[in-house]
C-alpha cells in the first residue's frame, strides 16, 4: 500500500472516526412491526425505478441483525456509528406513533453505549412516510410542521442517551433528485414541486432545530453534500458563468439561509421561473437561520461544469440513472458536464481527492459563521470480488479512503476546524435507484446469506484508527 499522511498524522485529540449508514438502505423489515411504507417503498414498486428492480423489504437485515454489526463496528474499532431514524417506522402512515418502531432504536443506541460507539443520529435520510406524500409530500408547507412532531417523538424517548442530532440528510438530493429529476422517490417531474421541498425541508430543518434546543438537545446540525463546481475552462466566461449557478443551485442555496439567514441573490434571480422567491413567508429565512455545533459534509466528488452542449461523443462527468429523465438541475437545464482525465469509481464518478480539501477551505473562507465541520460521509463503489481465500482485496477503495483522509488532515494543517470522518458506508446496501449492486460498503455483504465479511478497506481503515489510539 501506496504511504499515507493520515496513517501518521496526529489527529486532533478528539476526532471521530466513523462510517455511515441510512435506515431505508439497510434496514429491511419494510413492513414488519408497525411499519408502514415510505415514499422509497412505494416508488420501488414502479417498474423501472431501480435498476435491478428490487424493493428495501429485506435489504441487509439490518432491523434483526443489529447485534452482530454493532460487533463489527467494535471490531473496526469505530469511535461513532452515523445511522438515521425511519419516519415511517416511527410514525407509520404519518398518523400514530408505533412504540414498537421506536423501541428498536433504542435497543439500537443501547448497544452502541455498551460497545463504547457514539450514536450519530440523522431523522431524515429520504424516506417521507407515503401518506404524508399523499398528502402533497414535501411541496405542502404542512410537512415541515409534521416533521417537528417526528423530531421530538424521536427525541423524547432517545434524547437521554444520544448526543448528536442531525435534522436532514442531503435536502438537496430529496429534493431536486426526487422532485425535478424524478430519478429518486417520489420520482416526480416538476421543477416547481422540488423547489418547493427545498423551501419547506429548510423550514422544517428549522422548526426542529428550535424545538429540540428547547427539548435540550446538545449538539445539532444538517448534514449537506457539497460539491466544488470547477468551470470546465477556467478562462472561458460560458463556463465561468455554468459553475456560477451549480455552486448557487447545489451549494449556496443550503449554505446561505442556513448560515447567513438568506437564499443568494443570483440564485433567486437563477430560478425565479419557479416560485421560490413566492413561497417565502415573513419569518421563515429567521427560523432556518438557527446556530447550529456542526454541519456535515458529504463529498463524493466534484463537479466539472461547462455552459456549451458537449460533442455528442464526449462521455459525461456525472451519469445519473438511466431513469433519470429530466434535469435536477432547475433553472440550469443547460449545463453539461464534461469528463475529465480522472480516475472512475463504478458510479462512473471522478476520483479528485484533492476537492474535499478545497471544498473544507472553501467553508472556512466563505463563512463566517461557519460552525464545526464533520466529514458525514465520504466512500466509493467499486466491484468487490470475493477471493478463494474469502477475502476482498478492495485495494481501490482503500486509497480512495485514505486519499480523502490525507486531505481531510491538510485541511487541518490549513486551519479548518474539521473534527470528524464518517466511511460512506459501513455495509454494503440499497444504493437507492441503482439497487443493490453499487457497494459501497467496508464490509462485504453477500445478499442471499447475509454474510459479512470485512473488506481490506475496513481492515486499512481500522488499523489506521488503532494506530491513531495507540499515538494519542
Ligand atoms: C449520498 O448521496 C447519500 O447520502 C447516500 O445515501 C448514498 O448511498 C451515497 O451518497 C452514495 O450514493 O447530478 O443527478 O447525476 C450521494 C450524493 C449527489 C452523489 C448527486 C451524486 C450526482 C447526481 N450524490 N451526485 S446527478
Amino acid at each position: 500500500m501506496t504511504h499515507h499522511l493520515s496513517q501518521e498524522f496526529a489527529w486532533p485529540k478528539h476526532f471521530l472516526f466513523g462510517s455511515a449508514t441510512a435506515a431505508a438502505q439497510i434496514e429491511g423489515a419494510g413492513h414488519l412491526y408497525g411499519k408502514e411504507d415510505s415514499i422509497w417503498d412505494a416508488f420501488a414498486r414502479k417498474e423501472g425505478a431501480i435498476a435491478g428492480g428490487e424493493d428495501l423489504e429485506v435489504a441487509v437485515d439490518h432491523y434483526h441483525r443489529y447485534r452482530e454489526d454493532v460487533q463489527l463496528m467494535r471490531e473496526l474499532g469505530l469511535d461513532s456509528y452515523r445511522f438515521s431514524t425511519s419516519w415511517a417506522r416511527v410514525i407509520p402512515g404519518g398518523r400514530e406513533v408505533n412504540a414498537q418502531g421506536l423501541d428498536f432504536y433504542s435497543r439500537l443506541v443501547d448497544e452502541l453505549l455498551e460497545n463504547g460507539i457514539l450514536p450519530w443520529l440523522t431523522l431524515y435520510h429520504w424516506d417521507l412516510p407515503q401518506a404524508l406524500e399523499e398528502q402533497g409530500g414535501w411541496t405542502n408547507r404542512e410537512t415541515a410542521y409534521k416533521f417537528v412532531e417526528y423530531a421530538e417523538v424521536v427525541y423524547n424517548k432517545l434524547g437521554d442517551r444520544v448526543q448528536h442530532w442531525t435534522t436532514f440528510n442531503e435536502p438537496l438530493c430529496s429534493s431536486l433528485i426526487g422532485y425535478a429529476a424524478g430519478e429518486h422517490a417520489p420520482g416526480r417531474q416538476e421543477p416547481k414541486s422540488a423547489l418547493a421541498a427545498v423551501h419547506h425541508q429548510h423550514l422544517a430543518h428549522g422548526l426542529a432545530a428550535q424545538r429540540l434546543r428547547e427539548l435540550g438537545a446538545q449538539e445539532l446540525g444538517i448534514t449537506l453534500n457539497l460539491t466544488n463546481a470547477v468551470p470546465n475552462d477556467p478562462s472561458d466566461p460560458v463556463d465561468q458563468e455554468a459553475a456560477r449557478r451549480i455552486d448557487a443551485l447545489w451549494n449556496r442555496m443550503y449554505l446561505d439561509p442556513l448560515l447567513k439567514g438568506s437564499y443568494p441573490e443570483d440564485l433567486l434571480e437563477d430560478v425565479s421561473d419557479y416560485g421560490l422567491a413566492e413561497l417565502i413567508q415573513p419569518g421563515d429565512l429567521e427560523t432556518i437561520h438557527q446556530p447550529l455545533n456542526f454541519l456535515g459534509v458529504n463529498h463524493y466528488h466534484d463537479d466539472n461544469v461547462s455552459g456549451h452542449p458537449l460533442p455528442h461523443d464526449q462521455p459525461v462527468a456525472v451519469v445519473p440513472t438511466d431513469s433519470a429523465k429530466s434535469s435536477p438541475f432547475v433553472g440550469s437545464e443547460y449545463v453539461t458536464f464534461p469528463a475529465r482525465d480522472l480516475p472512475r469509481t463504478a458510479m462512473g464518478w471522478e476520483v479528485n481527492p484533492q476537492g474535499l480539501r478545497v471544498l473544507l477551505n472553501r467553508l472556512h473562507r466563505d463563512y463566517e459563521t461557519l460552525p464545526a465541520l464533520y466529514i458525514t460521509e465520504n466512500g466509493a463503489a467499486y466491484t468487490d470480488v470475493v477471493s478463494e481465500e474469502g477475502s476482498i482485496e478492495d485495494h481501490e477503495r482503500s486509497e480512495y479512503v485514505l486519499d480523502h483522509l490525507d486531505e481531510v488532515a491538510h485541511a487541518i494543517e490549513d486551519g479548518v476546524d474539521v473534527r470528524g470522518y464518517f466511511v460512506w458506508s459501513l455495509l454494503d446496501n440499497f444504493e437507492w435507484a441503482w439497487g443493490y449492486n453499487k457497494r459501497f460498503g467496508i464490509i462485504y455483504v453477500d445478499y442471499q446469506t447475509q454474510e459479512r465479511i470485512i473488506k481490506n478497506s475496513g481492515r486499512a481503515y481500522a488499523s489506521l484508527i488503532a494506530a491513531n489510539r495507540t499515538m494519542a
